[in-house]
């Protein structure tokens, strides 16, 4: 998960680029430098530049128990009261404290699943899934805070996939033998559905995927 705002200047003889940046990635690295998914990357950025970011990688315990875990940081930009700092936590304990090179920039924030070459290590599956339980954003309104001021918003978007309810194959076409078939053989847990399909396959927008919207699209069939 992150925070990013990205500015260009070229108002002077240099280019001068603002990345205002905080990341809870993983894998970290272990003691022997190796990638470890009980460890996690805490980096806080300002710039792109070698001394513009502190990153450092802490043990928070295994993650891969199958159970949800809470990733949180609290950003403090600074005012008469709080000392401008990045306060990590995992699991509500908190972890790490940076103090140097903290953003100030508001910026989007994202929930990722990706898998960078080189540092991320090698994958092991072919398919795999990313559950989130909640998000929650709590502001703290300090005098630091500074509004976002992004060179390029829109720049890097996907077009995205358009779902039409009952496609659950995503092929174009609604409600035919192969979207009752895809959707059959991932009630009965043969297969997987990747986030849109379980948008085009929850007829009822009741929040499931089941046997009930299972049946309105054989009923929207005999309608036809
Ligand atoms: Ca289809
Ligand atoms: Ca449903």
């Amino acid at each position: 998960m992150w925070t990013f705002e990205y500015e260009e200047d070229y108002s002077g003889d240099d280019l001068k680029v603002t990345n205002h940046e905080i990341d809870i990635e993983f894998p970290g690295r272990n003691t022997e430098n190796e990638q470890s998914l009980d460890h996690v990357l805490c980096t806080n950025w300002t710039g792109e530049n070698e001394n513009e970011y502190t990153s450092r990688s802490v043990y928070c315990g295994e993650q891969m128990d199958g159970n949800y875990h809470t990733y949180r940081f609290d950003w403090h930009t600074g005012d008469e009261n709080e000392i401008p700092r990045v306060e990590y936590y995992f699991d509500d304990k908190l972890t790490y404290t940076s103090y140097d090179h903290i953003p100030t920039n508001a910026g989007r924030f994202w929930l990722g699943a990706w898998f960078p070459k080189n540092w991320a290590g090698v994958p092991d599956f072919d398919m795999t899934e990313f559950s989130v339980d909640y998000v929650k954003i709590t502001t703290f309104h300090e005098r630091g805070d500074k509004p976002q001021n992004e060179s390029y918003p829109n720049d890097g978007w996907g077009e995205g996939i358009r779902t039409t309810k009952g496609d659950t194959d995503l092929d174009g076409r609604a409600g035919d033998n192969r979207d009752l078939s895809a959707l059959r053989e991932y009630l009965v847990k043969k297969s997987r559905f990747i986030y849109h399909q379980y948008t085009a396959s929850d007829m009822n927008d009741d929040g499931k995927v089941n046997a009930i919207d299972l049946l309105i699209i054989k009923r929207s069939r005999s309608l036809l």
